[in-house]
C-alpha cells in the first residue's frame, strides 16, 4: 500500500501554523515567483516574490487569485476504473496489463501518451523516458504541439537547437518591441508591464504590435498594424528586403556567424516587385508598413516577441524563421535589448521541450535524426527498447485513436476534447478507443467523460517539482499541503505503472530530486561545447546542459534559486543570454538563415464564411478547469462570446449583445454578439475557453479545421473559415441556484458566483408561464413565488427550501431588457422575510440599480459605470487618479490597458 501514502519528504513542511513557502505560479510561461502563505493544510494567501527574476514580486490576477482556486470542490479523490473507485494497486494494474497485452498483440506504436506543458519536468522526463526508451515507440506528444512546435522547429532550423533567443531584461532594455501574433496586455500580463514600464522611462522607446484585431496591447502601441491574417511571412521578408535595400544589413555579423543569406534575400524578393506589394499582401497602408520598417532599421534594439499568431498556423515555423532571418540579417540578437522572442505559453512548455517531450524530439535536446543520438540516449538510460523513429504528432495521434491504429492512450493534465482542432473527432476517436486513462484533478473536464481510468492527480500546492518559464529560467514548485483524498503526484503514476510494466530498476525513484539529477546528468552526457579543449569523439554538442545540478541535494532542490540555463562546469550561475558569442549549435556553429516562400492560411473563406479567429481573454485559464471556480475571476467576462465587425454584423444581421450561432465541421458555437471595431471585416474573434462544463454550445476548437503545418504538425488554430447567424432567441433571462443544474435550454452559461451559480439563459422555444418550468430541475422544492409583471414583460419565479432562497429565474421576451442580479445573488441561501421576498419579485434587477456595468478590475470589483462616472465628475484625470479614488489597477495591474482606454 505504500505507494497511496505520502512519504515523510512529500509530506507539507506544516500543516498546523502559518508558514511561508517561495513557490511558482503555475499558469502561463512568464513563471512568476509566489510567496505562498499556508495554514492549516491550505494556503491562505499569495503575494508576488520580490526575489523572482521573472517578476520581482508582482502578479496578474490569476496568478493573485490562486489560493481561490483551492478547495474540495470537484476535486478527484479516488483511482476509478468504469466508473468504480478502486484502489490504485488495482488502478496501474488495469492499465499495465492492458498496455502490456495491447503492445503484446500490436506491438509498441499501437499505444500512445499525449502529455502537457502544464506537467512539472519530473513528470514529464518519466513519461517520456517510459514510452521511448522502454515500451520502444516515440507516441508520446504533448499540448506543446498545440502552442509551440512552430518556434521550436525554427530554432532548431535556425540555431540548431531549440533555443529561446532572448531573456526578460531584453524586454526592459529594447528601444524597440515588435509585438506579432501576440497579446501580451491579457496572455502575458507580467512581462508586458515590464515592456510598459521600460517606455514610460523612455518614452522614445516604441512599441508596434501586428495584430489583425485591435486587442489591449495594440491600443496601448505607439503603432499598430492590422495585417490581414496570416499575411505575417510577407511582413518580416518584406522588412528583409527593406533592409538589404536601405543599407541596413550588419553584413559582418552576416560574414562571420550566419549561412545562407544571399539565398533567403532572393526567395524573398521572388513574391514582390517592390515594397508597395508588401503592403497590398498584407492589407495595410504602405505609409505605416513603412513606419514600421524604417523603426527596425533605424533602432539598435530591437525584440521581436511572437506568439500562437504567428506558431498556430500551415505556416507557422516559416513565419518564425522568417522573423529570426531579419534579427540574423541585422545582428539584432544574441546580445542585450535584441533579439527574437519566442514567448512560451504554458507554465513548463519549456521544460517538456528539454526532456523531449514531442513526438519529434527523443530526450535532452537530442533526436531521431542522428543514430548517434539515440545510442547516446540508449545508454545513458540503459534502454532495452528505445524508439528509433519519431513518433505521431498530436492531430496525427488522435486520427490513429480514431481509425483503432492506436488502442490505448493515456492522457495527463489536458483536455484535448476541448483544445485540439476537430474536438469532435478527438471524441469520437476517444469513445471508441479500447483504453482510455485520464489523469486529472477535476472532474468537471469534458475529456474525462471518454476516460476508462481515471486517475487523481496532485497540483499545484501539493505537487513539488521543476518547471523552466519562456526565459529559460529553471524554478522549484513546492509542495505546501497535503493532495485530498488519495491523489498522487503525476510522475508516482508513471513510476506505479512502470513498475507493473516490469521496468522497476529504471524507474526507482523516491523523491521528485531523484528524476531532477537523472535529468540533470542526461543533459551533460558526452555534451561538450564545440570550442572545447577537453572533447570527446564521440560527444555531440547541446547549448541545453543544467549537468552541474546532476549531484544537487534535496534541500538545495528544495530552496532553488532560480537560474537560467546552461547551468554546467563553465557556467555554474546560469547563463543571461545566450549566443552572444556568435556560435550556434549548428555543425558549422553558424546559424542559418532559411529561404521563406510567405504563405497564407490553406483554407481560405468561401462568399458565406467568416474567418474565425480564436484566443485567450484576460482572466481565464484555457479549459476553466481551475480559473472557472473563482467567482471575481468571472467577472472581467462572463460568457462565451463573438466580435464582430459593425460591417458584418449589417450583412449577416446580426444585433449586438444578442445570441449568435458559428458552424463549420457539423459543429456549433452559441455565443453573444460583440460589435466592435476592433475586428477588421470578414473576421471574427472567439475565446477559447468555454466548453460542455461551461456552456451549452462553445467548444471553439470543434469549429477548427485540422489543418497542419508540413514542417512541424502544429494546427491552424488561429484561422479557420465559419459560417454565422443569429441564434433567434425568442426569450432570454437568468436563473441564480444554490446547486448546479443541467440546463434544459438550447443555450446557457454558467457563471461562478461567491455562492452558487449564475446561468444566462435562452431558447428558440416559448416559455412556460408558471414554476412547472423548474419543477424537473428541483424536484426537492414546494415553496415557489411566481410573479408575471407585466408592464415590464418580466415573469419572475423564485424557490425556497426551508424558507431560504434556493433559486431565482426571470425571464423576458424583451431581449435587450438587461437584467442585473446582484442584489438577488446576495441573497442566495438566506432565510428571507416576507419584506424581502416582496423585494425580490419587484423588479430589483431590472432597474438598473448597483449596476457598475462591465466588470473592468477583477481584483476590486470596479466596472465601467463606476469608472466613468469618476470620470465625469471630474475627480479622476488619470489612471494613477482613479486607482487612488476607486482603487482599481493598483492590486495586479492586469487592468491598467483598459483603463488608459478611458482617457484615449
Ligand atoms: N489569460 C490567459 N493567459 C494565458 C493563457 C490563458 O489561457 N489565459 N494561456 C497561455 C498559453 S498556453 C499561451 S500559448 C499564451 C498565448 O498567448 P498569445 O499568443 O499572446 O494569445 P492568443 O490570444 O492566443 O493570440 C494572440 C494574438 O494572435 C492574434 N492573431 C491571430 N491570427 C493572427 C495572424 O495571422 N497574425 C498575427 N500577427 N496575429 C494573429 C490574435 O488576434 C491574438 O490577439 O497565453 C498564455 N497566457
Ligand atoms: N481554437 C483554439 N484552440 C486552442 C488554442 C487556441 O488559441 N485556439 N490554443 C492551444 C494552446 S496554445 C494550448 S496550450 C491548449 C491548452 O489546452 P489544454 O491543455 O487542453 O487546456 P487546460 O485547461 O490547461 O488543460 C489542462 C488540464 O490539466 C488539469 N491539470 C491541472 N494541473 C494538473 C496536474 O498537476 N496534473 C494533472 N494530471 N492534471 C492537471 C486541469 O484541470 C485541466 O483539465 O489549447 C490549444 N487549443
Ligand atoms: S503573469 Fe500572471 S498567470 Fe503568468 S505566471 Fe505571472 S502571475 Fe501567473
Ligand atoms: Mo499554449
Amino acid at each position: 500500500m505504500n505507494d497511496i501514502i505520502f512519504t515523510d519528504k512529500q509530506s507539507p513542511a506544516s500543516i498546523t501554523g502559518q508558514t511561508i513557502s517561495k513557490t511558482n505560479c503555475p499558469y502561463c510561461g512568464v513563471g512568476c515567483g509566489i510567496e505562498a502563505t499556508v495554514e492549516n493544510n491550505k494556503v491562505i494567501a499569495v503575494k508576488g516574490n520580490v526575489e523572482h527574476p521573472a517578476n520581482l514580486g508582482r502578479l496578474c490576477v490569476k496568478g493573485s487569485s490562486l489560493h481561490e482556486t483551492q478547495g474540495l470542490q470537484n476535486r478527484i479523490l479516488h483511482p476509478r476504473v468504469k466508473g468504480k473507485n478502486v484502489s490504485w494497486d488495482k488502478a496501474t494494474s488495469t492499465i499495465a496489463d492492458h498496455f502490456k497485452a495491447t503492445i503484446a498483440q500490436y506491438g509498441p506504436d499501437s499505444v500512445a501518451f499525449y502529455l502537457s506543458g502544464q506537467l512539472l519536468t519530473e513528470d514529464y522526463y518519466v513519461a517520456n523516458k517510459l514510452m521511448k526508451g522502454f515500451i520502444g515507440s516515440g507516441n508520446v506528444d504533448t499540448n506543446s504541439r498545440l502552442c509551440m512546435a512552430s518556434a521550436t522547429a525554427a530554432h532548431k532550423r535556425a540555431f540548431g537547437e531549440d533555443v529561446v533567443a532572448g531573456c526578460y531584461d531584453d524586454l526592459s532594455s529594447a528601444e524597440a518591441i515588435f509585438i506579432i501574433g501576440a497579446n501580451p496586455a491579457y496572455a502575458h500580463p507580467i512581462v508586458y508591464q515590464r515592456m510598459i514600464k521600460a517606455r514610460e522611462e523612455n518614452p522614445a522607446r516604441k512599441i508596434v504590435v501586428i495584430d489583425p484585431r485591435r486587442t489591449a496591447s495594440a491600443k496601448d502601441a505607439d503603432l499598430h498594424l492590422a495585417i490581414k491574417p496570416g499575411s505575417d511571412a510577407y511582413f518580416y521578408n518584406g522588412l528583409l528586403i527593406y533592409l538589404a535595400e536601405q543599407g541596413k544589413l550588419d553584413k559582418d555579423y552576416i560574414a562571420k556567424h550566419c549561412h545562407g543569406f544571399e539565398q533567403a534575400l532572393e526567395t524573398a524578393k521572388s513574391q514582390f516587385s517592390d515594397i508597395s506589394d508588401v503592403a497590398i499582401a498584407c492589407d495595410i497602408e504602405l505609409s505605416l508598413l513603412l513606419e514600421s520598417y524604417q523603426i527596425f532599421a533605424e533602432t539598435d534594439k530591437v525584440v521581436t516577441f511572437f506568439s500562437q499568431g504567428i506558431n498556430q498556423s500551415s505556416s507557422g515555423v516559416d513565419k518564425a524563421n522568417a522573423i529570426i532571418n531579419c534579427h540574423l540579417a541585422t545582428g539584432k540578437i544574441g546580445r542585450e535589448g535584441a533579439g527574437a522572442f519566442s514567448i512560451t505559453g504554458q507554465p513548463n512548455a519549456m521544460g517538456g521541450r528539454e526532456v523531449g517531450g514531442l513526438s519529434t524530439q527523443l530526450a535532452a535536446h537530442l533526436h531521431f535524426e542522428n543514430s548517434n543520438e539515440i545510442d547516446l540516449v540508449k545508454r545513458f538510460w540503459q534502454a532495452p527498447n528505445i524508439a528509433t523513429k519519431p513518433g505521431l504528432k498530436a492531430v496525427d495521434m488522435f486520427d490513429e485513436v480514431n481509425s483503432g491504429k492506436i488502442k490505448a492512450i493515456w492522457i495527463m493534465a489536458t483536455n484535448p476534447v476541448v483544445s485540439m482542432p476537430n474536438a469532435n473527432l478527438v471524441k469520437r476517436a476517444l469513445e471508441k478507443c479500447p483504453m482510455v486513462v485520464v489523469s486529472e484533478c477535476y472532474e468537471n473536464t469534458d475529456t474525462i467523460n471518454y476516460a476508462d481510468v481515471v486517475l487523481p492527480a496532485s497540483t499545484w500546492g501539493e505537487k513539488q517539482g521543476s518547471v523552466t518559464n519562456s526565459d529559460r529560467t529553471i524554478s522549484v514548485h513546492q509542495s505546501m499541503i497535503k493532495a485530498p483524498g488519495e491523489a498522487k503526484n503525476d510522475w508516482q503514476i508513471i513510476t506505479d505503472v512502470a513498475h507493473k510494466l516490469g521496468f522497476k530498476d529504471a524507474f526507482n525513484y523516491q523523491h521528485a530530486v531523484d528524476i531532477f539529477r537523472e535529468h540533470a546528468a542526461l543533459s551533460g552526457f558526452e555534451n561538450s561545447h564545440p570550442l572545447a579543449e577537453k572533447k570527446a569523439e564521440k560527444d555531440i554538442y547541446r547549448v541545453f546542459d543544467i549537468s552541474a545540478l546532476a549531484n544537487i541535494s534535496q534541500s538545495d532542490y528544495e530552496n532553488f534559486i532560480p537560474t537560467k540555463w546552461p547551468i554546467n562546469v563553465a557556467n555554474p550561475n546560469g547563463v543571461q543570454r545566450i549566443f552572444t558569442d556568435g556560435v550556434f549549435a549548428t555543425k558549422n556553429q553558424k546559424a542559418n538563415f532559411i529561404p521563406i516562400i510567405a504563405q497564407l492560411p490553406k483554407i481560405l473563406p468561401d462568399k458565406t464564411q467568416v474567418v474565425m479567429n480564436s484566443g485567450r481573454i484576460r482572466d481565464q485559464w484555457h479549459t476553466m478547469s481551475r480559473t472557472g471556480r473563482v467567482a471575481k475571476l468571472m467577472t472581467h467576462s462572463d460568457e462565451p462570446y463573438i466580435a464582430v465587425n459593425p460591417d458584418d454584423a449589417q450583412r449577416f444581421q446580426l444585433a449586438d449583445k444578442q445570441l449568435a450561432v458559428l458552424s463549420n465541421l457539423s459543429a456549433d458555437y452559441i455565443g453573444r454578439v460583440n460589435i466592435t471595431n476592433e475586428q477588421r471585416t470578414g473576421e471574427i474573434f472567439v475565446p477559447i475557453h468555454w466548453n460542455d462544463n461551461f456552456s451549452a454550445s462553445a467548444r471553439v476548437s470543434a469549429l477548427v479545421n485540422p489543418i497542419t503545418d508540413e514542417l512541424c504538425g502544429q494546427p491552424e488554430l488561429k484561422h479557420s473559415p465559419v459560417r454565422i447567424k443569429p441564434f433567434n432567441a425568442v426569450w432570454s433571462g437568468y436563473l441564480i441556484s444554490s446547486q448546479t443544474v443541467n440546463c434544459p435550454t438550447s443555450y446557457w452559461s454558467k457563471i461562478q458566483l461567491e455562492q452558487g451559480h449564475k446561468y444566462l439563459l435562452s431558447d428558440k422555444q416559448k416559455l412556460g408561464d408558471d414554476e412547472t418550468i423548474l419543477a424537473n430541475i428541483y424536484p426537492q422544492i414546494d415553496d415557489w413565488i411566481v410573479l408575471k409583471d407585466a408592464q415590464q414583460n418580466v415573469l419572475r419565479i423564485a424557490g425556497f427550501i426551508d424558507n431560504k432562497l434556493h433559486c431565482f429565474f426571470a425571464a423576458s421576451t424583451d431581449l435587450n431588457l438587461k437584467f442585473n442580479s446582484r442584489y438577488i445573488e446576495g441573497q442566495l441561501n438566506k432565510a428571507l422575510p416576507i419584506k424581502t421576498r416582496f423585494a425580490l419579485m419587484s423588479g430589483i434587477d431590472s432597474n438598473g440599480k448597483g449596476d457598475v456595468g462591465d466588470m473592468i478590475c477583477s481584483c476590486f470589483q470596479v466596472g465601467e459605470k463606476t469608472i466613468q462616472e469618476a470620470i465625469k465628475s471630474g475627480q479622476c484625470k488619470s489612471v494613477a487618479s482613479l486607482g487612488e479614488k476607486l482603487q482599481c489597477g493598483t492590486n495586479c495591474g492586469s487592468c491598467i490597458p483598459e483603463l488608459k482606454t478611458f482617457f484615449t
